[in-house]
């Protein structure tokens, strides 16, 4: 198939997926904002620049009243950190993410790991205060510092979506009306997006009721049915990737998507694959065991660049595998990446090292357009 035709056939595949599946009941307000956002910053700074970060998992609903819906694993650590690494970097950032996952700078202090509670005391000579204990406060005053700077000047936009559906409406909406900014709008798309969904039309209204009930246990259309289990059929989600691209980004801004594998015998090639078929500028290339301590930047010119944390720096991680490292890049016979050994000091965030490598991209694509 032609790329024009590829592309022809994703827009039709894109039209359709909005005509047919309902938009986000926030979308309207959330427009707004956004609108006000981006006419705040073109009028007050005009050489702002301004990113779209996607962040977190988006859910597939098997009910249209959702009960049950298909989720992944993805807390939004990608998409929170970079947003604040941006700020350091002087864009204002409208931040996409799936609703109770983690934000920006209250990511320091959210969820399971790092209960806010625990950075905190009763006092002990007051009546009733409540101080942030002695070894947190120089950390929790940084935060707090730039959480401010962030608020104060209006750099921060906070924008929530749960399921695949509103988050393709709004991210549709946002680039749309980033339009005014051309080459100083970023979009950075870190989110997990489902593949796959359930259309509306096919999508039970009330919850799934288990054989036990007197149903059958079938959903998305044609199940078997034929016993207690429960069978969903799923179609795939349109590549939006093309529409973004093609009609919904303003011209000359720069595009960055990610890719995630598990398996390193492939990263490299589908991310290589995904900037071909998508024409944009970057694919940033990660595998779900070693994300937090490496990536791999695939660019137009052809580049394979992988961007590590020193071992010395890598905090751990639950779910990371250490000496998975070094195994996806092509070359990893000849360059044996260092695995033992050395004292940890203090633990660097893979993001401080990709946000201001893609910032000076985004400096050269701007002054390449002026
Ligand atoms: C990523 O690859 C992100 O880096 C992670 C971040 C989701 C792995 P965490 O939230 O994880 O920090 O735990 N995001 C993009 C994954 C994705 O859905 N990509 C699509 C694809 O691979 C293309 S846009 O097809």
């Amino acid at each position: 198939m032609s790329p024009h035709k590829t592309t022809e056939s994703s827009k039709d595949a894109a039209a359709e997926y909005f005509e047919k599946n309902p938009s986000p009941k926030a979308l309207n307000s959330h427009q707004a904002l956004a609108r006000e956002f981006i006419q705040y910053h073109a009028e007050t700074s005009p050489d702002r620049r301004i990113v779209l970060v996607t962040s977190g998992g988006t859910t597939v609903p098997l009910e249209n009243q959702t009960v049950r819906f298909i989720d992944n694993f993805s807390a939004g650590t990608r998409g929170a950190t970079s947003a604040e690494y941006f700020l350091k970097q002087g864009y204002a950032v409208i931040f996409l993410h799936r609703q109770f996952s983690l934000l920006p700078y209250s990511r320091h202090y959210s969820h399971s790991t790092n209960c806010f509670l625990d950075f905190m005391d009763e006092h002990q000579d007051d009546e009733g205060g409540v101080v942030v204990r002695k070894e947190y406060q120089e950390k929790m005053r940084r935060v707090l510092e730039e959480y401010h700077y962030a608020k104060q000047n209006r750099l921060l936009l906070l924008l929530p979506f749960v399921t695949v559906t509103d988050y393709l409406f709004e991210l549709r909406a946002l680039a749309t009306l980033m339009h005014p900014i051309g080459s100083r709008a970023m979009f950075y798309l870190a989110a997990a997006v489902s593949d796959f969904f359930i259309p509306r039309e096919r999508m039970d209204e009330h919850k799934i009721q288990s054989r036990d009930n007197g149903a059958d246990g079938e959903t998305g259309g044609q199940g078997s049915g034929a016993s207690r289990q429960l069978v969903i059929n799923l179609d795939p989600v349109p590549k939006f990737l093309n529409t973004l691209v093609q009609s919904w980004a303003p011209k000359g801004s720069m595009i960055v998507s990610f890719k995630l594998e598990t398996n390193p015998d492939l990263l490299v090639a589908k991310a290589e694959q995904a900037l071909e078929r998508y024409h944009h500028d970057v694919v940033i290339g990660n595998l779900l065991t070693t994300r937090k301590w490496e990536v791999v930047f695939i660019t137009r010119d052809g580049g394979e660049h992988w961007v590590r944390v020193p071992k010395t720096r890598r905090s751990k991680s639950f779910s990371g595998i250490e000496k998975m490292i070094g195994l996806a890049e092509r070359k990893h016979e000849q360059h044996p990446i260092d695995l033992e050994g050395g004292t940890v000091t203090e633990g660097l965030e893979i993001e401080s090292l990709i946000i201001p490598e893609l910032a000076d991209m985004h400096t050269k694509m701007v002054e390449k357009q002026t």
